[in-house]
């Protein structure tokens, strides 16, 4: 997807007298559209067992995360710790690496203490999710109670939740907690969060032009370009995910094929091209390909 967005033309210069009068032509250079796409895929960092707080009245219950970490689905431990609903309420914020998206929610809970003498009816808890500004951005669903009989139990909170900003930190906090003098204590074990779905963001910069040796042009040198100059014209693209393949430029209304050659220790795509006889000013188009969401920007 293009939209036209002229950046800057140079027009043409006069050329001073000479014997041999050369033509002197401009180069304009156009600027492409942002887009932004769903449905991507990605790897992320997952980590785990997190160095969370330690207190006197806190001990840690040794439970092994059951879920299992893949490419789709991110797994973070709250370390073991418990929370309550009257004192000692909360976990976190834990540090996280989760890109904007729809997401699954699953949370883990155990009380090892199972069966207690007691019966304690709301050994809930849920998450909250914060931005690099820690400034909370959503909840989760809260867990329902485990049951007296059982020590871990494992429940998808959220079928699915959509975060628009990257989520920096999860706070586990017990589903009582500031609201109730009730013990309640349950473990938060761990979170499973999968992607159903990713926003990626895809971006394609302003075309490059440069000599043949790859120098940058300047906009004197621009205007300075001559029938039979050889230039490499270029164009980069931006994306939170994934990778750009191709690019096709259309100077001046002239579609040429498609290429893939980078510049050296670039993501520019580039293509080369004579200045040919009778042209006094270019505009100059460029197309960039995604590869994995195959996308012509
Ligand atoms: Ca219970
Ligand atoms: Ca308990």
């Amino acid at each position: 997807m293009e939209q036209p967005n002229l950046d800057q033309e140079f027009s043409t210069v006069n050329a001073t007298k000479s014997k041999f009068p050369i033509k002197k032509v401009a180069i304009g250079v156009v600027g492409l559209a942002v887009l932004v796409a769903g449905l991507g895929v990605g790897l992320y960092l997952v980590r785990q067992n997190q160095d969370i707080e330690s207190g006197a009245t806190r001990t840690p219950h040794d439970v092994t995360c059951p879920i299992t970490a893949t490419d789709t689905l991110q797994v973070y431990s709250f370390g073991g710790y418990g929370v309550r609903g009257d004192k000692e309420g909360t976990i976190g914020p834990i540090p996280s690496n989760i890109l904007p998206g729809e997401y699954k929610i699953t949370l883990v809970a155990a009380d090892l203490g199972h069966p207690g003498a007691d019966s304690q009816p709301n050994e809930s808890y849920y998450v909250k999710f914060y931005n690099a500004s820690n400034a909370e951005i959503a909840q989760s669903g809260k867990t329902p109670d485990l049951p007296d009989q059982d020590q871990v139990i494992t429940s998808v909170v959220n079928g699915s939740i959509t975060f628009n900003e990257n989520v920096t930190g999860i706070t586990a906090i017990h589903a009582d907690w500031q609201n109730s003098n009730s013990v309640n204590s349950i473990h938060p074990v761990c979170i499973g969060i999968e992607k159903l779905s990713e926003k990626v963001t895809l971006q394609c910069n302003n075309v490059k032009v440069y000599d043949k040796d790859f120098n940058l042009l300047t906009s004197g040198q621009l205007k300075s370009l001559s029938a039979g100059d050889q230039i490499k014209v270029a164009v980069s693209g931006g994306a939170s995910s994934g990778s750009f393949d191709k690019a096709q430029f259309t100077i001046n209304g002239v579609q040429r094929p498609e290429v893939s050659s980078k510049k050296s220790g670039t993501q520019e795509i580039y293509d080369e091209y004579t200045i040919p006889d009778g042209v006094t000013q270019f505009t100059i188009k460029a197309q960039i390909h995604h590869k994995e969401e195959n996308k012509w920007l």
